[in-house]
């Protein structure tokens, strides 16, 4: 096995450079210096252009075709770099070259996406994301292509054109865009009680992730290991981020569409290129061939899960993305990923779903990077070598010599077969007989015992996420029709959750029937999923004004800076304020030009005499009643509490203790003046780790 250093696709990609490093004047396509390119070639002052101005028509006609099919799924994305690293052997059951040696890293590049919008559409959707893996192994490009929910809408992937379709902007008005709630989708979810698992998921505050750096990856199909002896073991790959899966609120999410569409984009990139690198655990549940039959689902159907508590995950290595790509367009825009892309080691299951994507991603790739010579482009090379005979085609750009074709002697025989015992992929010698027929498995019928197991595993507040979730999108398709038939479906999960869910959209509750299932599998609930509990990269709001105590505001960002936040000054305009004691202070943001949506927390100090202007600012006051109300940590310190008493958030019951901090429900209060002392600083701090304050009830928009 070679060992290969993770820089070595950064090498490669060194010699894919367009820029001219000794600089030089603008030249044609051809290589031809241009003096001015402002002005085109005409007959006289004011006279028509000439068709021989070949400046002119080449960069027009260069533009005219800068534009490439966007993905028809996924199309909305954002790319890194980085790298992964195995904890050690995994030889017990698979070969695969990059699972063997700890010291080895391989570098990776990740697609996170969006599904249903299209490439300009805003992050903060209610969606699945995709989570794509390229690794650049010493043995070829593996691609594990997963999203962020373990289970999938369909079971075989000759409905995928159907569910896409449905869930797509309706056909006639291409209205909606990056939303689900509307009649195609919910009118194909009730017809097709298979998409409830996945549906729920949706429902789900998953669907609405804080940062692709803070949610999980899943591999969703069963895969296969297979080891150096031919021994095949199931496996579901799953990714688990270091910082916790955190999630927005649904109204917050909606309102960050407006306010910063690119806000998943930009928080990955933004953390990358200050060295926040996000790194998450591989992990994989392993099954061995024996038992195939021990669940009491299909292990080969996509829409379910194998829960934890009965397959527990195995973390194997990590990931860290520790670069951004230099041009959107040549990387994240061209990167081709393809679940057929697997290196030896690892093999397919007869999962239908899996089974047609093997023949759809490279069949896309044709149409939408415009022929078959994509795998040449620097993203998707591999840094492992490649000799055959596959020639020509749009967009050659590599000079083959010698024979093409197979055996030969002209050419020495090259390149030749892989000999016995080399890296050579074999594909596992599943033995397989059946007649040819067009029907589901009697074993893929039950749709609803995991959609209820995912239900109970749910928090009350993540349940009341789901209802309402339920109810907001529901309530916007128009037909009643619809809205009765899914509710009915829902009442085979779960008669509370249907009968909520009627309540909130106008139709009959059903029935109240057996729950499909009484297990529950804690392992699903974002109550499990904190990570390594930091405040890293979260984005902390100071709200400063003229006469602030600056010893304040000194000692809260020290404490946050040294714990990795990210905080930022915040006054009702830009350029500097002046602190109590008299000296001025920077102001990284005016608050015009933000929102306390792209915040994760919010702090009031205070000054030393009387209330400072803040709460007359109507900006200022929005933002923090718009943190309190999304459950955020709010902290106050000095007159500070003053402030926020007189905001009065509704539903905010501050304490009336002097001089000593109260914690209620994430808001941390102090009233004493000078410095914030160490127990303000520790409770705040805990604050911002958990994220949200669901107790202080429901979100009220
Ligand atoms: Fe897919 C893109 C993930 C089912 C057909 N898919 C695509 C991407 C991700 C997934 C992450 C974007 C890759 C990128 O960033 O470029 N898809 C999934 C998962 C599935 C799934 C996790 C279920 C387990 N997909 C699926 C089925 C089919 C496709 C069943 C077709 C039979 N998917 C495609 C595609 C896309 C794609 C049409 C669009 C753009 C592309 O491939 O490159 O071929």
């Amino acid at each position: 096995m070679m060992a290969l250093p993770a820089d070595r696709k950064q090498e490669q990609r060194e010699a894919s450079r367009a820029d001219d490093p000794a600089g030089g004047p603008l030249t044609t396509d051809q290589g031809v210096e241009v003096d001015h390119t402002d002005d085109s070639l005409a007959a006289g002052e004011r006279g028509p252009t000439l068709m021989e101005d070949f400046h002119f028509r080449e960069k027009l006609t260069r533009f005219d075709h800068e534009r490439i099919p966007e993905r028809v799924v996924h199309a909305r994305g954002a790319g890194a770099y980085g790298w992964f690293e195995p904890y050690e052997s995994c030889a017990e059951f698979t070969r695969a070259a990059f699972l063997q040696d700890p010291s080895v890293r391989t570098p990776v590049f990740v697609r996170f996406s969006t599904v249903q919008g299209p490439k300009g559409s805003a992050d903060t959707v209610r969606d699945v994301r995709g989570f794509a893996t390229k690794f650049y192994t010493s043995e070829g490009n593996y691609d594990l292509v997963g999203n962020n929910f373990p289970v999938f809408f369909i079971q075989d992937g000759i409905k995928f054109p159907d569910f896409v379709h449905a869930v797509k902007p309706e056909p006639h008005n291409d209205i909606p865009t990056g939303a689900s709630a509307h009649d195609s989708l919910w009118d194909f979810v009730s017809l097709q009680p298979e998409t409830l698992h996945a549906i729920t998921w949706l429902m789900s505050d998953r669907a609405i992730p804080r940062s692709y750096r803070m949610m999980q990856g899943f591999g969703v199909h069963t895969f296969r290991f297979v080891n150096a002896e031919g021994r095949g073991t199931f496996v579901k790959f799953h990714w688990k981020p270091k910082l916790g899966v955190h999630s927005l609120v649904w109204d917050e999410a909606q309102e960050c569409q407006g306010r910063d569409p690119d806000f998943n984009r930009r928080d990955l990139w933004d953390a990358i290129a200050a060295g926040e690198y996000p790194e998450w655990e591989l992990g994989v549940q392993l099954v061995p061939e024996e038992d195939e039959f021990a669940f009491d689902f299909d292990l080969l159907d996509a829409t379910k899960i194998i829960p934890e508590e009965q397959v527990p995950v195995r973390p194997i290595g990590r990931m860290v993305l520790d670069r951004n790509p230099e041009n959107f367009f040549a990387e994240t825009e061209q990167v081709a990923f393809h679940t057929a892309n697997v290196v030896p080691g690892i093999d397919f299951t007869n999962d239908p779903l899996l089974q047609a994507r093997n023949f759809s991603y490279l069949d896309t790739q044709l149409i939408r990077l415009g022929g078959p010579n994509f795998s040449q482009l620097p993203v998707n090379r591999p840094v492992a070598p490649v000799r055959n005979n596959q020639r020509d085609g749009y967009h050659q750009s590599a000079i083959h010599s010698g024979t093409n074709y197979f055996p030969n002697s002209l050419g020495g025989g090259c390149p030749a077969h892989a000999g016995a015992g080399s890296g050579a992929y074999t594909h596992y010698a599943e033995r397989v007989d059946g007649h040819k027929i067009r029907r589901r498995s009697p074993s893929f019928q039950d749709h609803y015992s995991q959609t209820a197991l995912f239900w109970n595993s749910m928090a009350d507040w993540e349940k009341q996420h789901i209802v309402e979730a339920f109810r907001f999108e529901l309530g916007k398709v128009g037909a009643r029709t619809v809205r009765t038939r899914t509710v009915e479906h829902l009442a085979k999960v779960d008669g509370d959750l249907a009968a909520q869910v009627a309540r909130g959209i106008g139709v009959p509750e059903p029935q109240a029937a057996e729950a499909a299932s009484k297990q529950s599998s804690p392992a699903l609930s974002l109550e499990s999923l904190r990570g390594d509990g930091s405040i890293r990269t979260r984005q902390i709001a100071v709200l400063v004004t003229d006469g602030v105590d600056a010893e304040q505001i000194t000692s809260v960002r020290e404490r946050l800076a040294a714990e990795g936040a990210v905080v930022e000054a915040l006054a009702a305009t830009d350029g500097t304020i002046t602190g109590a004691d008299g000296e001025t202070y920077a102001v990284d943001r005016a608050l015009p030009t933000v929102a306390s949506v792209l915040y994760d927390a919010v702090l009031l100090p205070g000054g030393p005499v009387g209330t400072p202007p803040t709460v007359a600012d109507p900006d200022a006051v929005r933002f923090v009643r718009d943190a309190y109300r999304h459950g955020k940590p709010v902290g106050a310190l000095g007159s500070g509490v003053g402030i926020l008493s007189a905001l009065e958030p509704e539903g905010l019951r501050l304490s009336t203790e002097f001089h000593r901090v109260v914690t209620d429900q994430g808001v941390v209060t102090d009233t004493s003046p000078g410095p914030a002392s160490e127990e303000f600083l520790d409770a705040f701090v805990g604050a911002v780790a958990a994220h949200r304050h669901w107790g202080r009830g429901p979100v009220r928009h």
